[in-house]
């Protein structure tokens, strides 16, 4: 189902750039967050408004991401759905965020590393990795954190903002390791805001580490708006002050996402270091099925994005150049719904994880402090169960 990265035609029309390249101005330097400069490439009826900086993408390589995009929505929903029936756990629902997770996914290689925090399903797909591994996570079972052999995916990571260190870690060495491979860290807004992004962003630029800094700037980190949580203008300016670029995109833009991504990649790749993109974007749905989001935002808000969901967009772009109908959207839609239900029958036959895994599957030999904590979940679950 997938194309790999390298098979993608992508040769940029814009002003191209990494350091040794052919061009004038690098796409930081003619976007800076400092001038109020953000980078939009497709509007919301997939009009092309900036033709400058508009990505050559193969046909097929843009047909296939959106399919991904379709996939990410539609999983997502259904998801969401058997949650309200009891049969999945506490999920955090992607929609709205399919143009950051299949856009910047699409600019890597296989053989680059793709570092998740939890709202990447979309990358998680467009880097091969299959959908059953998402559905087996939201259903508790840490077989979803397990990826084919050779997959460079690293586990959802929940802790906010530790998987920026993972990510200057893995490129560091790949840099020690005289390697060509970039790293992709995901995160949201709200983890600008802690000590382990701060961190990673200083080593990595310090040590000039191939890694590319994605934030996901979807206007809240649960209940806590994005104004209220940090002083800084944008937080792609947050890059200047560790010596790297930054630049902000339209998140709900394919293009502008892929065309930023695809430019950070050439910079680290060529060993110019970390770039830091920031994709405002908004999350249509709850933080987390546990979540309500009616209790601090305006209905109204909601109502504003509506119209700026990033896959109309794609699907009107597609349209009005002759590579995307009815028919084939209809026989798509089937064929996700089969892709679905195959995972979903993946997990109902999948053996339940026990308690003890929560701690075996993360620790070979368990601390004493742990073995009492093991102790007591199990006492505390037979009691449940009246034994
Ligand atoms: C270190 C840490 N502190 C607090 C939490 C609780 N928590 C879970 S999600 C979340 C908000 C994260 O917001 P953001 O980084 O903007 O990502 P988003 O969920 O919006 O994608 C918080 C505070 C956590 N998981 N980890």
């Amino acid at each position: 189902m997938s194309v790999p990265a390298s098979q993608n035609s992508a040769q940029l029309t814009g002003e191209r750039n990494p350091k040794g390249g052919n061009s004038t101005a690098t796409l930081w330097e003619s976007f800076d967050p400092l001038a109020g400069k953000k980078l939009e490439i497709v509007g919301p009826h997939g009009e092309i408004i900036n033709p400058k900086w508009f990505p050559q993408v193969d046909d097929e390589r843009l047909i296939h991401a959106y399919k991904i995009m379709l996939l990410a929505r539609t999983s997502d929903l259904r998801a969401v759905s058997l949650q309200r029936q009891g049969r999945l756990y506490t999920l955090p629902p992607n929609i709205g965020q399919e143009a950051c997770a299949v856009g910047s996914a699409m600019a890597i290689e296989r053989t680059d590393w793709l570092v998740q925090a939890y709202r990447e399903l979309g990358a998680q797909l467009m880097h091969g990795v299959p959908l059953d591994r998402w559905y087996l996570l939201c259903a508790g079972s840490e077989a979803g954190n397990v990826f084919p052999d050779g997959m460079r995916v690293l586990p959802q990571s929940v802790p906010i903002a530790s998987q920026c260190l993972h990510a200057a870690g893995i490129a560091h060495a790949i840099k020690y390791k005289g390697g060509s491979e970039v790293a992709i860290v995901y995160f949201g807004d709200g983890a600008t805001s802690e000590g382990d992004f701060h961190e990673a962003m200083n080593w990595a630029a310090v040590f000039s580490c191939p890694v590319i800094f994605f934030c996901n700037n979807n206007q809240y980190a649960i209940s806590y708006p994005r104004t209220s949580q940090t002083k800084s203008k944008t937080i792609a300016q947050k890059a200047i002050a560790y010596g790297m670029p930054g630049i902000q995109v339209d998140g709900n833009d394919l293009f502008a996402v892929y065309r930023a991504t695809s430019d950070a990649v050439a910079w680290a790749r060529a060993g110019n270091g970390p770039v830091l993109i920031e994709a405002e974007t908004y999350r249509m749905g709850a933080h987390t099925t546990s979540d309500d989001p009616t209790k601090y935002r305006d209905k109204t808000e909601e109502e504003v994005w509506k119209p700026r969901d990033p896959i109309a967009r794609v699907k009107q772009y597609l349209q009005s150049k002759k590579l995307w109908n009815d028919k084939q959207e209809a026989a798509w839609r089937t064929e996700c719904e089969q892709q679905i239900e195959a995972a979903v029958r993946v997990v109902e036959h999948h053996q339940a994880s026990s308690p003890e895994e929560i701690m075996t599957h993360v620790y070979k030999d368990l601390c004493p402090e742990l073995r009492e904590q093991l102790a007591d979940l199990k006492q505390f679950l037979a009691w449940k169960e009246g034994k």
